[in-house]
């Protein structure tokens, strides 16, 4: 495989960008590779600066669930853009996205479009804490909610895979009112609660983790944590920036029928434009500038672009059938690369909610963040290099998760599963 292009931008990104690159994790540094420069997307696959062809299942870290370059969401990006990129002014798209969200997100009755899951996350803190008049909020460890300063302690995502406990730069005071609570040990949070729910704004979680790799919620842990947030007066917001439209279309809580205070959105909902977005209970939103007090704004928010391409995007998941072959598509994906680790030594164990996964390379069972961590990362690398080099591009980090798209064929889930049958067979 030639990656000459490649490595002559990155030796120059090098000197321009820190790392080389706009996002930690693309750069490849945990598996011991350098990043491809990528110029074009074609439906489930990647093209790279030297010519070679990937079968994707980064998908821009999920919200390309149509694959790349759909038709439906290229002609409404074409129609949009000739009219405008950006007004500054409330424009329709706005109103007919939030519309959309309003009638499938169950918590949702009032919604504000931002412009990253990051910024949804970090404003969602602020509502909660100005309804709520407490500080306090419980996080998971391993799970990530975007580069937020309070969120930024025991993070998954990026900050695992470089094995950052915390990040330099977060001040003692921004994260000194964040409590980390274990992922789906609900026995914990429990005990948090009784000592200090009083103080506790809210509970912050992503219903499915997919940042220390996919761990989905145990039985009852959502339910449990929707019970102790009612019973102390705190909000229960759900990170849906990866699982809203993917796991079902109106997100994990219409899939495990628990509805939280608030909800924040991104990735799908701006059909592969920059979007985040957060929303909830109609007498919480309100408290939202300008309708309240709680002050929130932004230059590019529901721009016109990022719109379209979400409604687009939404429009083709309303289809009859459609969750139900992405389902068929991850079914397969998924018993195939099961099978084939079964052959390896010691064995991977896979983990799956729809399309997202992650093959975790321990025995397991992987239940959180201690458990996540028993992966040997070094033979993570190892199965990465080999897959990259058969034309296979998974998430450069164990601690993320993998995503299967409509685009995906049957040829594409079943070269790779050869693809990593033949790794195992190595034995390595
Ligand atoms: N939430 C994504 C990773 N899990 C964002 C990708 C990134 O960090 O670049």
């Amino acid at each position: 495989m030639k990656t000459e292009k490649s490595r002559q931008l990155y030796m120059e990104a090098l000197e321009l960008l820190p790392g080389g690159v706009n996002s930690p994790v693309r750069a490849m540094r945990p598996v011991g590779l350098e990043p491809r420069f990528i110029t074009r997307g074609d439906g489930s696959h990647m093209i790279d600066v030297d010519g070679n062809e990937y079968i994707d299942y980064v998908g821009s870290w999920g919200p390309l669930i149509l694959g790349h370059c759909h038709p439906a969401v290229r002609e409404a990006l074409e129609k949009t853009l000739r009219d405008g990129t950006s007004f500054g002014a409330p424009s329709p798209l706005e109103v007919e996205l939030a519309g959309q969200i309003v009638r499938a997100v169950p918590s949702v009755e009032m919604v504000r479009m931002v412009n990253s899951g990051t910024e949804a996350t970090m404003s969602a803190l602020r509502v909660a804490r100005g309804y709520t008049g407490r500080e306090k909020i419980i996080k998971f460890a391993g799970c990530y909610h975007g580069a937020v300063d309070s969120l930024l302690v025991h993070a998954g995502s990026g900050v695992a895979t470089l094995s950052l406990p915390d990040s330099p730069g977060v001040t003692a005071g921004a994260s000194a009112d964040t409590i980390l609570a274990p992922f789906n040990d609900l026995g914990a949070v429990s005990e948090i609660m009784d000592r200090e729910g009083d103080q506790v704004a809210a509970i912050i979680v992503e219903p499915v983790a997919g940042n220390m790799g996919v761990v989905s919620p145990a039985d009852g842990f959502l339910q449990g944590l929707r019970d102790l947030t009612l019973k102390f007066g705190a909000l229960l917001i759900f990170d849906e920036v990866m699982t809203g439209f993917r796991v079902a279309y109106g997100g994990a809580q219409e899939l495990y029928g628990v509805t939280p205070d608030l909800s924040c959105l991104g990735k799908i909902i701006g059909g592969g434009l920059p979007v985040g977005a957060f929303g909830g209970r109609r007498e919480i939103m309100e408290t939202v500038a300008p309708a309240g007090n709680t002050y929130q704004a932004g230059t590019l928010s529901g721009n016109p672009l990022a719109m379209a391409a979400g409604l687009a995007t939404l429009a083709e998941l309303r289809a009859p059938g459609v969750y139900e072959a992405l389902e068929a598509k991850s079914l397969r994906l998924a018993d195939g690369l099961t099978k084939a680790a079964a052959g390896g030594e010691p064995e991977a164990s896979l983990n799956r909610t729809g399309s997202m996964m992650t093959l975790f390379f321990t025995a397991g069972p992987v239940a959180d963040f201690n458990s996540a961590r028993t992966s040997d990362t070094g033979r993570f690398a190892r199965f990465y290099q080999h897959m990259l080099s058969a034309g296979v591009y998974l998430p450069p980090s164990q601690f993320e998760a993998a995503f299967v798209s409509l685009a995906h064929s049957d040829g594409d889930l079943d070269r790779t599963v050869t693809a990593a049958a033949e790794f195992f067979r190595r034995g390595e």
